[in-house]
């Protein structure tokens, strides 16, 4: 009878384990650890919608449109390091002067706008921004920004990052210029744990570049380190009660 009792339970605690850890999607989770990195999963969102990008009509040097293409701040693309483990302390190469491009810039503005869908809901500790890391013009590093979240699947499309039901979460953060370095690092940023799927960076300011553009590397995400569930604790608090009930 007990032995029965036994694998019941043992039964039950598999099965809240399991629904815990497959709580997040699996192809979104990253284990990772580093300096700055508090925890939970990093995310690489599956969708990226710039306000413009840089066309192609006037190339510079060895550049072309889809080397500053949006899809650059996800692929993973640029990513010298940890690009197999898609990790934290991933570092991002230099863009430009023949060397690795793989970032985004937008057509010749300051300011604007890059939102990311990142297919799921998810309860978001902090966003970890690459910066723009063009060699000669590193002016171009997005200086002063805000980050506002949603869940409402209207806001993820051009036309409507002003939409009512974008919440602001982080207002007039500061990223670090980028140094032109091949191994470039992220900067971590608090969300404070909001629940959302899309994710918008608003940019107010870059590092002054003459001709005005402005542009990231590489930008991911990541969740709060998720809670035992109500009914894993109670779980473990009937097994440890059955352990005391044996041993007396
Ligand atoms: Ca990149």
């Amino acid at each position: 009878m007990k032995t029965k009792t036994y694998n019941r339970i043992f039964s039950i605690l598999s099965v809240s384990a399991l629904s815990w850890g497959l709580s997040l999607t699996a192809s979104h989770a990253f284990v990772t650890a580093g300096a700055g990195f508090d925890g939970g999963d990093l995310i690489r969102p599956d969708g990226v919608i710039p306000h413009t990008t840089w066309p192609s009509n006037s190339p510079g040097v060895g550049e072309g449109s889809s080397d500053v293409t949006a899809s650059n701040l996800i692929a993973p693309s640029g990513v010298t390091n940890g690009l197999s483990a898609e990790s934290f302390t991933a570092t991002h190469g230099a863009s430009g002067g023949g060397s690795l491009f793989a970032q985004w810039h937008n057509n010749g503005t300051t300011t604007g706008w890059v939102m990311f869908d990142l297919g799921a809901a998810f309860n978001l500790s902090q966003v970890h921004i690459w910066n723009g890391n063009q060699l000669s013009v590193l002016g171009r590093g997005v200086q002063q920004f805000d980050i506002l979240t949603s869940n409402t699947p209207g806001d993820y499309a051009a036309g409507q990052e002003n939409s009512v039901s974008w919440t602001e979460v982080l207002t007039d953060g500061i990223l670090t210029q980028g140094t032109g370095s091949s191994t470039l690092p992220a900067d971590s940023f608090s969300l404070g744990g909001v629940n959302a799927r899309y994710v918008q960076i608003r940019i107010d300011s870059n590092y002054g570049d003459a001709g005005g553009y402005t542009g990231l590397s590489e930008v991911r995400l990541s969740t709060v380190i998720p809670e035992p569930s109500a009914a894993l604790l109670g779980t473990v608090a009937a097994f440890g009660l059955l352990l005391r009930r044996r041993r007396g």
